[in-house]
């Protein structure tokens, strides 16, 4: 399969600060993406700012959504409108700087052995820059408790840097999927390599935003918590009864 139509998806809230630069440093690194901003309605004008970028640019396109409803809804919508409008790889990014456009390559390239990459910073060669310890602390302590309460055989499974193949996006049931902060992340990570595609991890560095607010909250973090909780005994008792191994594809 083709791996040469690629559309990154960035979704936004109050990023006016940020869209206009990273859009820029994304098409200096990799000119021929595509890019969907995925707009949840932002006050401060983001939404308008990628319109204006998209009018002078037809790589560039923009959905709006009026409400601000999590980044989980943010990435679904995006991919609904990826399939729709037949890219081969679809990619998740930030808009705030903290995923680095010049690293997609790298993620790119790993694609071809592979049917998910992920940019993790927590592989060796992989790394966080500026953040505070106790950040460093919640990023390491949330991926050691999902590897073992899922049995789930990566280091940095809530990063937001990755690619997919179409095909996995096409073969995962993304209307049943209501996890949004984080968890998101991790609930598409694991329904990967359940469903047996080939997920990996590439090593990238992670930069703390330097502009606009974080929408990082306690609520996300206790959603990440309970969610994965719940799938993991949820799929220990299924593993008890039915012992299903993961499918590897051939
Ligand atoms: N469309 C949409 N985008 C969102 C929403 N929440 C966050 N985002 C975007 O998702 C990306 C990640 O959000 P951040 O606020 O950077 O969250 P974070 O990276 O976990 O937190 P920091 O590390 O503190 O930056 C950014 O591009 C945000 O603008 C949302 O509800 N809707
Ligand atoms: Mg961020």
């Amino acid at each position: 399969m083709s791996l040469d139509r690629v559309l990154v998806i960035i979704p936004t809230y109050n990023e006016a600060e940020n869209i206009e630069p990273i859009l820029d440093r994304l098409h200096a690194a990799v000119p021929g993406a595509s890019v969907l901003v995925v707009d949840d309605g932002s006050p401060d004008g983001t939404g308008q700012l990628a319109d204006a970028r998209a009018a002078a640019d037809a790589r560039v396109q923009v959905m709006h959504r009026t409400e601000k409803n999590g980044l989980g809804a943010a990435y679904v919508a995006g991919f609904g409108w990826a399939r729709e409008h037949g890219f081969d790889v679809v990619v998740e990014m930030d808009a705030d700087g903290s995923h680095a456009p010049e690293q997609l390559t790298r993620l790119l390239a790993a694609l071809e052995g592979a049917d998910v990459v992920l940019g993790s910073r927590w592989v060796d060669g992989g790394k966080v820059v500026n953040w505070p310890k106790s950040r460093e602390l919640l990023s390491r302590g949330g991926n050691a408790y999902t590897r073992i309460a899922l049995g789930l055989p990566i280091r940095d499974a809530t990063g937001g840097f990755r690619a997919y193949r179409r095909e996995v996006l096409d073969a995962l049931p993304l209307d049943d999927v209501h996890s949004q902060g984080y968890c998101f992340q991790v609930d598409l990570a694991w329904q990967s390599w359940r469903a047996g595609y080939r997920v990996a991890e590439v090593p990238i560095t992670f930069v703390e935003r330097e502009r606009g607010e974080s929408k990082m909250s306690r609520q996300i973090v206790l959603e990440a918590l309970w969610r994965v909780t719940w799938w993991g005994l949820r799929s220990g008792r299924s593993r008890g009864r039915r012992q299903p191994a993961p499918v590897r594809r051939p």
